[in-house]
């Protein structure tokens, strides 16, 4: 393996699948899950995956990604319209980082159009659904790359 993932998830994605499904689809995140180790493990890359509904566990996960992990790939789901303490980790770890969100939050209801993690990542993808982390992972373990 050329280097190592991790793959964050926010609050509510545990009930991808069952969860408004008009918006969010119908995968599960075990789906989602299989999606970016698939695409890191074409690029040779290993991925390690969290997913919580509460911020300071999301703000250990990324403080731990620093030593080892080279990328993040983030969807903070609701946190990223309210959390400064998850945008703080990003930024004080420093890593590539690429956020996705599954819906087109551009679309919604306008407080979704505000994130405090975008300011800190090279790539932002949204409306894709799954296939989302496809392209976020392929983004950053090609950024990795050269
Ligand atoms: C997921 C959520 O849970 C929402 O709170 C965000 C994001 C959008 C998504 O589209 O993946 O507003």
């Amino acid at each position: 393996m050329t280097g190592r993932l991790l793959i964050v998830h926010g609050p509510n994605l545990n009930l991808l699948g069952t969860r408004e499904p008009a918006i969010y689809g119908p995968a599960t995140l075990e789906d989602a899950n299989e999606v970016c180790r698939a695409a890191a493990d074409a690029a040779d890359f290993a991925v390690d995956i969290v997913q919580s509904n509460h911020e300071g566990a999301l703000v250990d996960a990324i403080q731990a990604a620093q030593g080892t992990a080279e990328g993040i790939v983030i969807n903070p789901a609701a946190y990223t319209h309210t959390s400064v303490a998850i945008a703080d980790a990003l930024a004080a770890v420093g890593l590539p980082l690429v956020e996705v969100h599954l819906s087109n939050v551009h679309a919604r209801e306008p407080f979704r159009s505000h994130s405090y993690v975008s300011p800190h990542a090279s790539a932002v993808i949204a409306g894709a659904g799954i296939q989302g982390y496809r392209f976020a992972v392929e983004h950053l373990t090609a950024l990795l790359r050269d």
